[in-house]
């Protein structure tokens, strides 16, 4: 479970993240990408092939990790919370149900094997400029 308290000891960089005071690494969520009440933080993050990144929602709000299909590099796989195949599917599960929401303290997770820049957004709050952005080097 992730604890709010402990992101004032986290430094984030170039996708990687080190820890400050941590007695005990092991037992925390680490989060490369939080979401607060309206956007993703940081909202551009850099990362390497092969890396796996967590995206946590820190906030009380319902949210999603939603790729653009059109926003992501040729031969990436798409990811959204909620395991969507597409975007489209994404969008309609939401409208329908609210199907990948992620809840307070929720992860998602996303290992990024093609070289390239993402764009992704939250569904309900896409229209408020909940949008985020991952730059995968080789
Ligand atoms: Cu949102």
């Amino acid at each position: 479970m992730y604890r709010r308290e402990f992101g004032k000891g986290l430094v984030m960089g170039l996708g990687g993240i080190a820890l400050q005071g941590c007695i005990d690494p092991g037992s925390e969520v680490i989060p490369d990408i939080r979401m607060s009440a309206s956007g993703f933080l940081p909202y551009r993050v850099e990362t390497k092939v092969g890396q796996t990144l967590k995206f946590v929602n820190t906030n009380s709000r319902l949210h999603t990790v939603t790729a653009y299909e059109n926003g992501i590099p040729k031969n990436a796989d798409y990811f959204a919370s909620g395991g969507f195949e597409t975007e489209n599917e994404a969008r309609k599960a939401w409208v329908k149900n609210l199907e990948g929401a992620m809840v307070t303290g929720e992860i998602f997770e996303h290992t990024f094997s093609i070289a390239g820049t993402y764009h992704y957004f939250c569904v309900p709050h896409e229209i408020g400029g909940m949008i985020g952005m991952i730059e995968v080097r080789e």
